[in-house]
């Protein structure tokens, strides 16, 4: 799909104003590839510049955060918090801690969580932050080090009706802990909305943990009853082996499905009798170590070093590692082997060619800021719980979760018919997101 003509220098101007920032280049152009018909019902977005306050962040915070490793040797790593926009609630999104983290990578990310973020019906805004500090092979002195160094000048910038960072890559519960901690100290407030992804016994939300595997799981669930079908008995394919993956696994095996393949940046794991979730806990969240190992307890799994998953045949394929991970290439090695559907557990893991791929075969293809909305959504439930001070039980959590997802995979569903592209989720997603900050930012006026 292109760009229609009264978008197109809008764009333009996003690519001047941002040099070099690829992936938020690639994030931009696909919301605004969906937008040309929603000009034409709604002249007033474009008399307000509507979609070009939305491109530009409120705010950009870039910060230095030096740190001593156990050798004694001072290290020095970049900052990042981009609040985005704020026209529904407070900025809210992850935080990415991994060694590609840069400018263009955060705001990606944070533009796709403004969308994403009011997709899932609640009052939070968009933001993401993080940082170049690689977690891997650090011991738990340094991660706590760096996470007090990088806490010291977030703090000020953060708050529970300000901004409410969370968990992304190289960031869970642990983590968390140590920024959580850090923040209390140097305020002196006991102020659990400040950040989602806590441990249980200091705020935390039953189901967060879970929630983003399993709320992409229930979005392609959706999906599927739409197709008169469902995981029962479907051979599915989870990329990544971190905290979206390993919970979706976890759903796909509840709802009937069987995965056989999972994976990290070194290779994959190919289990045919299905993939062990428990041992998957044990190596990852317990351990931490590399899904290799997964191999030495299972003889008749494979492990492929350098292996590409996605020629892994499969009927369900959910993405759940990181950005661009399939190609158009693999899109159609997807496709030609009998994959019907796509639910993207991460963030825009699909390129542009792949999107097109799924599109033009017609396949349920959910895009990240609908499928994997659960999660942050489930954030927005610990908020609740945290404004309360109360904390609910999993079974009511998780049924919040799975109302949550149905009414995002309804609301995209109908706007993608609406719009003239049925079945189309991308269109669906982009749209219903789009309009609804646009309402609350067209009654602010010129902010
Ligand atoms: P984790 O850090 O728990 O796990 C990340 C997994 O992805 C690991 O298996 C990791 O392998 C793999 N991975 C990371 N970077 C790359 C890379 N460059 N190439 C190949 N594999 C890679 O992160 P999450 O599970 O939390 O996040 C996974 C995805 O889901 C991300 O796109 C994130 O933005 C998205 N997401 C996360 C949410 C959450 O609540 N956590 C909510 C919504 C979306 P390795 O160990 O080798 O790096
Ligand atoms: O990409 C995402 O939605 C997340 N990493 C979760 C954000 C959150 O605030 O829970």
């Amino acid at each position: 799909m292109g760009i229609d003509e009264k978008v197109e220098p809008i764009y333009k101007e996003v690519l001047d104003r941002n040099p070099g920032e690829v992936e938020f280049h690639q994030a931009v152009r696909e919301v605004l590839e969906s937008l040309g018909p929603v000009l034409v019902k709604h002249p007033e977005f474009a008399d307000h510049k509507i979609i070009e306050r939305i491109c530009e962040p409120e705010r950009q915070i870039i910060f230095r955060v030096p740190w001593v490793d156990d050798k004694g040797n001072v290290q020095i790593n970049r900052g990042f918090r981009v609040e985005f926009n704020s026209a529904l609630g407070p900025y809210k999104g992850g935080m990415r801690f991994h060694p590609s983290v840069y400018l263009g990578i955060i705001k990606f990310l944070g533009f796709e969580q403004i969308f994403k973020n009011a997709l899932t019906g609640l009052p939070i805004g968009g933001g993401k932050g993080g940082s170049d500090f690689d977690p891997k092979g650090k011991s738990d002195a340094e991660v706590m080090r760096f996470c007090q160094s990088f806490m010291t000048e977030l703090y000020r910038h953060i708050g529970e009706h300000t901004d409410v960072p969370a968990g992304d890559i190289g960031v869970g519960g642990r983590e968390i802990g140590y920024l959580f901690g850090q923040y209390k100290r140097i305020t002196n407030r006991w102020e659990a909305g400040v950040l989602t992804g806590k441990g249980l016994d200091w705020g935390g939300s039953l189901v967060r943990t879970e929630a983003t595997g399993y709320g992409a799981t229930f979005f392609v669930d959706e999906m599927l009853k739409v197709r008169n079908d469902s995981f029962e008995g479907k051979t599915c394919v989870v990329s990544g082996s971190g905290n979206v993956s390993i919970y979706t696994m976890e759903k796909i095996a509840q709802l009937g499905g069987k995965t056989v393949a999972c994976s990290d940046s070194n290779g994959y794991i190919y289990d045919e009798k299905g993939i062990d979730i428990e041992l998957v806990k044990q190596i990852k969240e317990i351990e931490r170590r590399r899904i290799k190992v997964y191999a030495n307890t299972y003889k008749h799994a494979k492990y492929i070093s350098g292996g590409n998953i996605w020629e892994v045949p499969c009927q369900v394929a959910m993405p759940s590692a990181t950005q661009n991970e399939i190609n158009g290439k693999d899109a159609k090695e997807l496709v030609k082997n009998g994959c019907i559907a796509v639910g993207e557990g991460a963030n825009m893991p699909t390129t542009p060619e792949g999107v097109k791929v799924f599109l033009d075969a017609n396949i349920a293809y959910g895009p990240g800021k609908a499928a994997n909305a659960g999660g942050v959504a489930t954030s927005a439930l610990e908020m609740q719980q945290n404004a309360c001070r109360d904390s609910w039980t999993f079974d009511y959590t998780e049924k919040r979760l799975q109302d949550i997802m149905r009414n995002i995979h309804s609301t995209c569903y109908e706007t993608a018919e609406e719009y003239g592209a049925p079945g189309n989720y991308v269109t669906g997603a982009n749209v219903a997101g789009f309009i609804k900050v646009a309402n609350a930012m067209v009654a602010f006026g010129v902010i």
